[in-house]
C-alpha cells in the first residue's frame, strides 16, 4: 500500500502520525528483523510506504541559517522529539544562543531559535551551501531517526511566502509585504492580508520524488493543514496540479475547519484573505471537485458539519462525516482510518 500525503507543520504532523499508527495496525510488517524494526518512537513498523510532500512555503533565512517550519514539526513528530505543548520546535529545549542573538540585535527579536532546533539549522545550512539540493538534506535529515515515513519537500526551489499588506496600517512601517512569518509569528496574523506571494514559485518544479509519490500512489490524502498557505502552496508549485489530475490514486482531504472555526491557529485570517469561508464545505468547494476540474474525490468533514455532506455528495465530492479532532494518537489514527475507509468508497 502506498500513501502520499500533501502537509504543512502542526495539522500535518498530528495527522501523519495517525497515518502511520493507523497504517501499523492494518497492514503491520512481519516478524521482527531490520525491515520490522519500529519508528524512533516506539511506532510499530508497516508494510505500508508512506511518504509526505511537505509544504516549504514557511520557509526563511534568518541569522543566516536556513529554516524549514513545518518540514522540522514533522521530522520531529515523528521521531518524537517535539515540543508538544508549543506545536514548533524541540522538547527539552533551551535559549542560550538565541538571547544572544538578541544582546547583539541580530535577527528577529520576537523569533527564538532554539539550542537544539540551531544544531538542525546548522547541519540544513551547512549540507545546501555544500551544494547538496532541499531533496538531499531533507533525506540526510530524515536519516538520523527511523520514522517510518518519508519526507519529501515540495520543491527545491525557495518559494518564501510574503503577505501583501496595507503600507498604511500603523503597524507595517509603510511596507507593503511582510515575510509571512512576520505576519504569523510576530503579529499573529491580525494585521488584514490583502493577499499571498510565494517569490520564486514561477519557475519552482516540484521536487524529485514528488512527482513518483504522486503517480505511483494507491491513496492520496490531503492533510487537514491550512489550506491556503500550507496546501495552497504546495498546490501552487507548477505541475502539482498536473500529476495530482493525472494520479489513478484516489485523492482524499480531512477538513481543518470543524464547525466553522479554525481547531487551532490562525487559518481562518488566510482564508478570509482569499475570499474563502471558514467552513468545512467552503473548504472543498475551494479545493473543487476532481470531477470538475479541482483537487478532491473526497472529503471528509466533522460530525457536526455532517449536514454539508448531502450537499457536497450532489457537488460531485464523496463525503463522509468523522470525529475530526485529533486529540492523542488513537483519534489520529481513527481519524486516518476514517480517510482510508473514504478512499475506498472513491468510485
Ligand atoms: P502549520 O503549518 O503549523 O500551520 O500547520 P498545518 O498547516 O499543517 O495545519 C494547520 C491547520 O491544522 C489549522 O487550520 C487547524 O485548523 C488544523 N488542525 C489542527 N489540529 C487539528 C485537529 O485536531 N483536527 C483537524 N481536523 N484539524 C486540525
Ligand atoms: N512560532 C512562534 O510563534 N514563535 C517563534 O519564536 C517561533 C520560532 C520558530 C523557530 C523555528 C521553527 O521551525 C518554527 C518556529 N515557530 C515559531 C513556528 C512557525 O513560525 C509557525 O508556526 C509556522 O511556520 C506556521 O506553520
Ligand atoms: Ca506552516
Amino acid at each position: 500500500m502506498k500513501i502520499t500525503v500533501l502537509a504543512g507543520g502542526v495539522g500535518g504532523s498530528r495527522f501523519v502520525r495517525g497515518v502511520r499508527e493507523e497504517c501499523a495496525r492494518r497492514w503491520p510488517a512481519g516478524p521482527a528483523g531490520t525491515d520490522a524494526a519500529p519508528a524512533a518512537d516506539g511506532t510499530p513498523a508497516t508494510t505500508a510506504e508512506i511518504t509526505v510532500v511537505v509544504n516549504s512555503g514557511d520557509d526563511l533565512w534568518l541569522s543566516g541559517v536556513r529554516l524549514w517550519p513545518d518540514f522540522d514539526s514533522l521530522l520531529y513528530a515523528l521521531a518524537g522529539v517535539n515540543d508538544t505543548e508549543r506545536g514548533w520546535g524541540r522538547a527539552g529545549e533551551s535559549e542560550r544562543v538565541s538571547s544572544e542573538l538578541r544582546e547583539w540585535g541580530a535577527g528577529w527579536p520576537w523569533f527564538t531559535l532554539g539550542d537544539l532546533d540551531l544544531g538542525t539549522h546548522l547541519a540544513r545550512t551547512g549540507w545546501l551551501g555544500e551544494g547538496r539540493t532541499p531533496s538531499e538534506v531533507a533525506e540526510r535529515l530524515q536519516g538520523r531517526w527511523r520514522l517510518g515515513v518519508r519526507l519529501v519537500p515540495a520543491t527545491d526551489r525557495e518559494v518564501d511566502t510574503h503577505v501583501r499588506v496595507d503600507p498604511a496600517h500603523p503597524d507595517v512601517e509603510g511596507r507593503d509585504e511582510l515575510h509571512f512569518q512576520e505576519w504569523w509569528t510576530r503579529h499573529r496574523a491580525s494585521i488584514p492580508a490583502l493577499g499571498f506571494v510565494q517569490r520564486g514559485l514561477d519557475d519552482a518544479r516540484p521536487a524529485p520524488a514528488v512527482a513518483s509519490a504522486l503517480t505511483d500512489a494507491d491513496v492520496v490524502l490531503v492533510a487537514p493543514s491550512n489550506p491556503v498557505v500550507s496546501i495552497g502552496t504546495i498546490l501552487a508549485i507548477p505541475g502539482v496540479r498536473d500529476l495530482l489530475a493525472a494520479t489513478g490514486a484516489p485523492v482524499v482531504g480531512v477538513s481543518p475547519i470543524i464547525g466553522g472555526a479554525v481547531v487551532r491557529g490562525m487559518a481562518d485570517a488566510c482564508l478570509s484573505a482569499i475570499g474563502v469561508e471558514t467552513d468545512a464545505a467552503a473548504v472543498a468547494r475551494h479545493y473543487g471537485a476532481r470531477a470538475a476540474g479541482g483537487l478532491l474525490d473526497g472529503w471528509l468533514v466533522d460530525e457536526a458539519d455532517a449536514a454539508a455532506v448531502a450537499a457536497l455528495d450532489d457537488d460531485g465530492f464523496t463525503a463522509a462525516s468523522a470525529p475530526l479532532w485529533m486529540h492523542d494518537l488513537d483519534t489520529s489514527a481513527a481519524l486516518a482510518g476514517a480517510a482510508l475507509d473514504l478512499a475506498a468508497r472513491v468510485p
